[in-house]
């Protein structure tokens, strides 16, 4: 099989990815009014965290679930923002010599390889933090900020990303069975993807039934999403990728699971069963289920 092709860098120009970049700009130009300016160490570090890399897959959820529901723009943008720094917190973190212990990120040296391991550390901490001032700054009710707030509280507190995380680095139960490396992700990933495509519904005060159906989608998403992620790290070319592959020949994987066929066949299943989720919203589901077909697309085209 070919080695896929997701980064912004690499994919070649379609509809999907001139969509995802042209949104990647307006997310970075947000980002970068938004950290504070390279006045100190620990302010350079941090743009040098966040800024200039990054597929921002993440924020295209966002961004088209809150057209679902007719929100500002502006409003969209607030989120991704926060969202973007609590991924690219995870990430300083994640390469840590104490962690993953990962000496590059998005094509250039990890944080704590640039600035040391001490201000990599206060890196992370402090875009925390940030991401909560940017929601709890949202020109919209409280009630809406506050659901924001505790949803994204929730998925990256001690119940989701870090569990996941202590999970992944061995420090729970070992990961042994399909159902096993399930669980990991969907708190490793998962949450941060579900969070992503349901904020819009959050913005928007959308149903119960809407906001559980854009849950379940980014879920679906972020697990296919990890699938493929797996599947690039054994069989993906560096460049490609932003940093060493088989990074993680040490640990139980879905390839590693599942051999790259049948790895292969649940990506497509799991997309499908995101693309259907969103049946409920008739055709203005559309430009979500063509980002989940964008992904299957890659990797089917990749796959030959
Ligand atoms: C440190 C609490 C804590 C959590 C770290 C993000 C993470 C959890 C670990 C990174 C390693 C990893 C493979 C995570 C799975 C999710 C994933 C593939 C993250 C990378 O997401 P991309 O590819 O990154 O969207 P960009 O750089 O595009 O933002």
């Amino acid at each position: 099989m070919e080695p896929l092709q997701l980064s912004p860098v690499t994919l070649t120009s379609d509809p999907f990815t001139e969509k995802l970049q042209k949104l990647a700009h307006l997310v970075e130009d947000s980002l970068r009014q938004r950290l504070p300016s390279s006045d100190s160490r620990l302010h350079e570090a941090m743009r040098y965290s966040v800024l200039g890399g990054g597929k921002r897959l993440r924020s295209l959820l966002v961004w088209e679930s809150s057209h679902l529901f007719n929100v500002p723009s502006n409003l969209a943008l607030n989120v991704a923002v926060a969202l973007e720094l609590i991924q690219a917190y995870s990430l300083v973190h994640d390469d840590l010599p104490c962690m993953d212990n990962a000496d590059f990120r998005r094509g250039k040296p990890s944080v704590h390889k640039a600035y040391g391991e001490a201000t990599a550390t206060l890196v992370g901490d402090a875009l925390i933090p940030l991401a909560f001032q940017e929601l709890s700054s949202l020109k919209t009710s409280p009630d809406i900020s506050l659901s924001l707030i505790q949803n994204l509280s929730i998925a990256i507190g001690s119940q989701g990303l870090v569990a996941g995380q202590m999970i992944d680095l061995g420090e729970e139960k070992p990961v042994k069975t399909y159902d096993d490396l399930l669980h990991q992700d969907h708190l490793k990933t998962g949450v941060l993807f579900a969070f992503a495509a349901e904020s819009g519904a959050l913005l928007g005060n959308a149903s119960f039934k809407e906001k559980q159906a854009l849950h379940t989608y980014g879920l679906l998403f972020g697990r296919a999403f990890q699938m493929i992620d797996d599947w690039l790290d054994g069989c993906g070319h560096e460049k490609t990728m932003g940093k060493p592959h088989h990074q993680d020949f040490d640990k139980v994987t879905f390839l590693s699971l599942l051999g790259p066929k049948t790895l292969q066949e649940k990506v497509e299943l799991t997309l499908q069963d995101a693309i259907q989720v969103l049946d409920i919203f008739h055709e203005k589901g559309l430009p979500l289920k063509e980002t989940a077909l964008s992904l299957l697309s890659h990797f089917r085209t990749s796959g030959r």
